[in-house]
């Protein structure tokens, strides 16, 4: 028990930054015909790799449609169907996709998801403090080169990377110790 519990916090502390992230369409109120869907994607950032939640009742579905469709609420030529009720949509590839409810008048009352996905690691906003931000060296126009700083920018973060593991040794050793 000691032991998994330290490996769990070691992985956990591991664990790389990048996160998906799983978004239930519509959030608690979930896929129905009275919600706001241009509303509830605003502020998202889909990003490759997260994923899309429809929970729905049974008098809806989930069509993954083209543009064309979407616009027209025509669920003929759907990419894809389901009607499972809780569908789990991955976000596989950048670029938008589009969802509606298949339900007779259900897309045309609002029924219906337009998201853009955006390619993962692009400029993620969550890099960590580890990873130290090496400056463009651009050149100012002039002849001389600017000198090599001989202050290797690498060191800081490894001794931080090594007291977090000696730290992580410790509390894992006191942690098989205590159960
Ligand atoms: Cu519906």
């Amino acid at each position: 028990m000691g032991f998994a519990a330290a490996f769990l916090l070691l992985l956990l502390l591991a664990a790389p930054a990048a996160h998906a992230v799983q978004y239930t369409v519509g959030d608690s109120a979930g896929w129905t015909n009275s919600g706001d869907y241009e509303g509830w994607v605003q502020g998202k950032a889909f990003t490759v790799g997260d994923t899309l939640l429809f929970r729905y009742g049974g008098s809806h579905a989930v069509d993954v449609v083209s543009k064309n469709d979407y616009d027209n609420c025509n669920s003929g030529n759907a990419l894809s169907s389901h009607s499972d009720g809780n569908t789990v949509i991955p976000l596989s590839n950048p670029g938008p996709m589009y969802f509606i409810c298949p339900t007779i008048g259900h897309c045309a009352g609002g029924m219906k998801l337009a998201i853009n996905v955006v390619a993962a690691g692009g400029n993620s906003p969550s890099t960590p403090s580890g990873s130290p931000t090496t400056p463009g060296t651009t050149p100012s126009g002039g002849s001389t080169p600017s000198p090599p700083s001989p202050r290797p920018s690498g060191a800081p973060s490894i001794m931080n990377s090594g007291f977090v593991l000696a730290f992580l040794a410790v509390l894992g050793a006191v942690l098989a110790v205590m159960s």
